[in-house]
């Protein structure tokens, strides 16, 4: 089953948001299948945030970053990387629709609450970025007929 790497950002932190995500995630049905608190420094952020390096927000952006530890978290499902892409919603926070996460819970484009990997390619690298081998496990509740038609499981 395909997997994506979540960061709860500072701004989700401050917020006094997590439980509302993390409980937004479980009751759509979806694995967490790793988390852990992190504090994230320019070198990672650099890496992670490549295609963003020479915009001049880069700075802001890394800041806010780094203004509190983070949780990072892989999720598990079918087809996650783009069910929680949607789930996220759009990039600015003003333009994200409702019922999304950044839609009906913050008004930025930068302290927008969560990172979702974009495809299952970065998803893996991104993983990897976060997480160390021994972090990560291959969690999956016993009974998935509640979450899913047998055919979407073995298809
Ligand atoms: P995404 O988080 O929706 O994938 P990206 O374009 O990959 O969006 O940008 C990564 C992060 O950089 C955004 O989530 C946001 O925090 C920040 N960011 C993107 N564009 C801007 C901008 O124009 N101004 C300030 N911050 C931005
Ligand atoms: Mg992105």
């Amino acid at each position: 089953m395909e997997q994506t790497l979540v960061i709860l950002k500072p701004s989700c932190v401050l917020r006094g948001l997590i439980g509302e995500v993390i409980g937004r995630i479980e009751k759509r049905g979806i694995i967490i299948t790793a988390m852990k608190m992190m504090q994230l420094d320019e070198k990672i952020l650099r890496e992670h945030y490549a295609h963003l390096v020479d915009k001049p927000f880069f700075p802001d952006l890394c800041a806010s970053m780094m203004a509190t530890p983070v949780i990072c978290m892989v999720l598990k499902g079918i087809d996650i990387v783009s069910v929680f892409r949607t789930m996220v919603g759009a990039t600015n926070g003003r333009k994200a629709a409702p019922g999304t996460l950044r839609g009906d819970l913050c008004m930025s484009g930068q302290a927008n609450i969560v990172h979702a990997s974009d495809s299952p390619e970065n998803a893996i690298i991104e993983i990897n970025r976060f997480f160390k081998p021994e972090e990560l496990t291959d969690y999956v509740p016993s009974d998935l007929s509640f979450l899913y038609a047998n055919d979407e499981l073995n298809p």
